[in-house]
C-alpha cells in the first residue's frame, strides 16, 4: 500500500469486543505491514485489562510500536494531522474537528467504517459501498468482516495458524500452560472446557448436567459476567483463583488472561464456550466445538445473526449438525432445561470434525488486515 499510515478510532461501548478487534487489527497492521498505527480510544481502562502494560494517564503513549492516544470525546485535539487511512470502528463517529481537517488534505485519507461481523448475506451487498458526507468532500466505505471470500475476511494474524498447531501438537506445551494457570490436573481430566459468556440462564442445567457425566470435566472460567450464574448455583462465593469439584466437574475461576494466554485457553479446550465477536472468532480458530453466546441486542435483532452463522455451520456440514445447532440455540434463549443439556452436550464433544472443517475452510481466504490493504492498494 502507498499509504503507509493509519488512524484507528474506537470507542469502547459496555464490553472488550470493540478495542479487542481494533487493537488486534492496529497490531497486524503494525507487524506485518510495517505501517505507522495510531489508536485513538476513549477508555484506556477497559484498554488495560487487555494491555496491563497501557499508562492510564497519558494522552499519548506507544505500545508495540503502535502510537495509543486518549480520545477526549468532549474535546478533541485540533492540531492532529489525519495519517493516509481513517478507519472508524463500529461506527463510532470521528470527532468533528477530524473530519474537518481530513477534508483539507489535499490527497484525502481512505476513510473505512469498519463494521460488525454477521453472517447474514445482506452485509456481502454492503461491503465496500461508499457513502458521501453530507457536507465534506469524503466519502465513507464500508467494510464488513465475513466467513464468506466475497466479504471483508476475518482477523488472522499469518503465523497464528502455525502457532495453535505447534501447541495442540505438543502435549508438554499444554502441560506447561495449565501449570502456569496454577491448574496442572486440568491435563488428567477427560474434557477441558472453558466459558466466556454473557449472564446466561442455561448455565446451571450445563453445569448440573456436566456434574453427571461419567467422564471428569475440567471447566476453565475467566472472571467476568457469566461467574455470577456459576455463583448463584454453586451457592458460593467464586472468585478468580477459586476451584471447586461437584461430582464430575471441576471448576477453576481463572484471572481475565491476556490476549495470548486466553487463545492458549481456547487451543487447549476441548470445547469453548465464546461470546460477542472477538472470541468467537478466536473459538473458530482454535478449531474445537464451540458455543456462541452471542452479543444479545434490541428487539431481538441478534436472532437473525445466529441462524445466518448456522448456515455456515451447515454449509459446511450438512449431515449430523442438527443437534449442534439446536445446541447453539439453545445456549442463546437460556434454555433452562437438564433434559435439553443431558441430549445436546455429547453433540457439543463430537462436533470438532466441523469446526475442524470450518476453520480449514476460512482460513484458505485472505484474513481481514489483507483484504483492507487490497482495498486500499485499489484506491
Ligand atoms: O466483550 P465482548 O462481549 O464484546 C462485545 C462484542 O464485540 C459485540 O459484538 C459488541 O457489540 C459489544 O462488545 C459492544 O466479547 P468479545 O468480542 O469476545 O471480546 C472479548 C475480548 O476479550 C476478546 O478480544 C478476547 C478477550 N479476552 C481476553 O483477552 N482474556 C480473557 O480472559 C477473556 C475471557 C477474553
Amino acid at each position: 500500500m502507498d499509504r503507509q499510515s493509519v488512524d484507528i478510532f474506537c470507542t469502547v461501548i459496555d464490553n472488550f469486543g470493540d478495542i479487542g478487534v481494533c487493537w488486534r487489527l492496529a497490531k497486524q497492521l503494525q507487524q506485518e505491514y510495517q505501517l505507522t498505527v495510531r489508536l485513538w480510544v476513549d477508555d484506556l481502562v477497559s484498554f488495560a485489562k487487555l494491555e496491563p502494560t497501557l499508562a492510564l494517564h497519558l494522552s499519548s503513549q506507544y505500545c508495540q510500536k503502535i502510537e495509543i492516544c486518549y480520545w477526549p470525546k468532549d474535546n478533541f485535539p485540533t492540531s492532529i494531522q489525519p495519517y493516509d487511512v481513517v478507519i472508524e470502528g463500529f461506527a463510532c463517529r470521528l470527532p468533528e474537528s477530524f473530519l474537518q481537517a481530513m477534508a483539507t488534505q489535499a490527497i484525502k485519507p481512505i476513510w473505512l467504517n469498519l463494521d460488525y461481523l454477521s453472517a447474514e448475506s445482506w452485509t456481502l451487498g454492503c461491503h465496500g459501498l461508499s457513502s458521501p458526507h453530507p457536507t465534506l468532500p469524503l466519502k465513507q466505505t464500508f467494510f464488513f468482516p465475513s466467513f464468506d471470500e466475497r466479504g471483508g475476511g476475518l482477523l488472522r494474524e499469518s503465523d497464528l495458524l502455525i502457532a495453535r498447531d505447534t501447541f495442540q501438537q505438543d502435549t508438554n506445551a499444554q502441560m506447561h500452560f495449565w501449570q502456569s494457570l496454577g491448574y496442572a490436573q486440568a491435563t488428567t481430566a477427560d474434557y477441558r472446557l472453558s466459558l466466556f459468556a454473557y449472564e446466561n440462564n442455561a448455565v446451571p442445567a450445563l453445569l448440573e448436567v456436566l456434574t453427571l457425566q461419567t467422564d471428569h470435566s475440567f471447566l476453565a472460567v475467566p472472571e467476568g459476567r457469566v461467574l455470577a450464574n456459576v455463583t448463584a448455583w454453586s451457592k458460593q462465593n467464586l472468585k478468580a483463583g477459586d476451584c471447586i469439584t461437584i461430582g464430575s466437574l471441576t471448576i477453576a475461576v481463572l484471572p481475565f488472561l491476556s490476549p495470548s494466554q486466553y487463545d492458549q485457553l481456547l487451543w487447549a479446550c476441548d470445547v469453548n464456550m465464546v461470546r460477542g465477536e472477538d472470541s468467537f472468532i478466536r473459538g473458530h480458530w482454535a478449531a474445537r466445538p464451540l458455543l456462541w453466546h452471542i452479543y444479545p441486542q434490541e428487539e431481538n435483532a441478534h436472532w437473525p445473526k445466529l441462524d445466518a452463522w448456522l448456515k455456515v455451520l451447515k454449509n459446511v456440514s450438512p449431515h449430523d449438525v442438527e443437534y449442534y445447532l439446536e445446541a447453539q440455540q439453545g445456549w442463546n434463549r437460556g434454555d433452562e432445561s437438564v433434559d435439553f443439556w443431558r441430549t445436546h452436550w455429547p453433540y457439543m464433544l463430537s462436533a470438532q470434525p466441523i469446526m475442524q472443517l470450518l476453520s480449514e475452510k476460512l482460513s484458505q481466504q485472505p484474513d481481514l488486515a489483507a483484504r483492507l490493504i487490497e482495498f486500499c492498494r485499489k484506491q
